[in-house]
């Protein structure tokens, strides 16, 4: 029979274990996915990048950079809205690889951040 010490040491650990699970949830607002994602070949050039958080954030820089043609220059409109999806409009832009960075606040004031990239292949 397992003893009250096994038990309470047994439980301890369940709720450390939940707590580290629980904390950065409540505390942090990562980004689920976009659109493009992260590798995807379109076909056809995006109207608009989508970035869907966990919590709510707030974009804080967005650069878009083609490979080719370079820094996409962006309406700054998307920057400080403080929201769970994002849907941030584009320019034409051509075939190209390009690489979307990226800096949001989350609710709680910490920073996150990140990349991903996505390919325009030629018709
Ligand atoms: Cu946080």
């Amino acid at each position: 029979m397992a003893s009250l010490r096994s038990i309470m040491a047994g439980m301890a650990v369940a709720l450390l274990a939940m707590s580290l699970q629980a904390l950065p949830a409540a505390a942090h607002s990562p980004l689920i996915s976009s659109s493009p994602a992260d590798g995807d070949v379109l076909a056809a050039a995006p109207q608009a990048i989508e970035m869907k958080f966990r919590g709510t954030a707030r974009l804080v820089r967005l650069v878009l950079t083609g490979a080719q043609s370079g820094e996409v220059t962006l309406s700054e409109q998307h920057l400080m809205v403080e929201k769970h999806r994002h849907t941030v409009a584009l320019p034409a832009i051509t075939a190209d690889e390009y690489e979307v960075r990226w800096r949001a606040l989350s609710a709680d004031g910490h920073v996150v951040k990140g990349s991903f990239s996505f390919i325009v292949s030629a018709k």
